[in-house]
């Protein structure tokens, strides 16, 4: 496979977490014009909405995606739209159908309409109580506990697929808890990460809906973005792995990231109240062996804990500041 050339890109839930900040980072690198960002319902931030065409699709109806691919001729899509794992605990069915009948249906246009390549997140829920806690590697006994794993496990499975049955060029990458500055995220387990810096900074304390010492692997956004383009812009013949690529950034308990915090506002307090999502993340693992993304296709994260905090710390002061938090 020599690689078909990716000119207009569609991002589904471009209204998301990561989306929001992936669409305005290929925005800048492919042109404003030539990345379609694609929400469900929720409307987009202004910047969003003026750096570029903005349209909403329903993901689990295939011709509202068909419509979108031949209104612009997107040849590359970032599919981001999904349910994550607390909401997926409470609506198992709405996951299963978002998550899995969205993805088949991306995969059916991308074949059909022989698209360049596509995008398609995985995450560290892939892994189960029965996958090795510490490290597990690229390949090992995926047995999810949870309605998302379980999506995590089959969209992978389909990926695969459809890249040995129809040649098509799709990647991933096992998502850790992804923490970030601009747009929260919701309904995961690892949320936790995140608006414990919003309540640090606005409030001075938190209730951590998880235990002081759980330990999750994470990462912060710019290096989420980095590891989506990297692997998106790599060579056909570097990428080995159709399932998805495991890609670690750093991994510290929930009480390590108060005390971190705690730096920079001393009067914080954290206090620990473990509800019903305890045991999705007791059965994720705590880190992450990524040697094969690394060798394959270059993989590097750049931030650890320490850089993240400041960084968000800061990014995070200035909007309160302006009244924007
Ligand atoms: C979640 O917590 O559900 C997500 C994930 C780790 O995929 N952030």
């Amino acid at each position: 496979m020599t690689g078909k050339i990716m000119k207009k890109i569609l991002v589904t839930g471009a209204t998301g977490q990561i989306g929001s900040e992936l669409t305005m980072e290929l925005r800048k690198k492919y042109g404003g014009d030539n990345v379609i960002a694609a929400g469900h319902r929720r409307k987009p931030s202004e910047k969003l909405a003026n750096s570029g065409p903005f349209e909403y699709i329903d993901t689990s109806n295939r011709e509202s995606i068909e419509h979108v691919v031949k209104k612009y001729d997107v040849d590359t899509v970032y599919h981001l739209a999904a349910v994550l794992s607390a909401v997926g605990e409470e609506k198992p069915q709405v996951t299963w159908k978002v998550n899995m009948n969205g993805l088949h249906n991306v995969l059916e246009v991308a074949r059909e309409h022989e698209l360049a390549r596509v995008f398609w997140p995985s995450s560290i829920a892939v892994f189960g109580p029965k996958a090795p806690r510490a490290h597990p590697p690229q390949d090992t006994v995926l047995i999810p506990e949870t309605m998302y794993g379980v999506t995590k496990v089959a969209g992978e499975l389909l990926c695969n697929y459809y890249f040995l049955r129809f040649g098509l060029d799709v990647r991933g990458v096992r998502y850790p808890g992804i923490i970030s500055s601009e747009t929260p995220p919701g309904g995961g387990t690892t949320d936790y990460a995140v608006k414990i810096f919003y309540e640090a900074i606005k409030r001075k304390q938190y209730t951590c809906f998880v235990r002081e010492d759980t330990i999750l692997p994470m990462m912060y956004m710019p290096d989420c973005i980095k590891a989506s383009i990297d692997l998106m812009e790599a060579d056909p013949s570097e990428i080995k792995c159709r399932m998805s690529y495991n890609v670690a950034g750093m991994s510290f308990s929930a009480g390590e990231l108060a005390a971190e915090i705690k730096k920079y506002i001393p009067e914080f307090e954290c206090q620990y109240l473990p509800d019903f999502r305890q045991k999705i993340a007791d059965s994720w693992p705590m880190s992450i062996d990524d040697c094969v993304a690394r060798e394959e296709w270059g993989w590097e994260p750049t931030y650890d804990l320490a850089a993240m905090t400041k960084d968000m710390i800061e990014k995070l002061t200035k909007r309160f500041t302006k009244g924007d938090l």
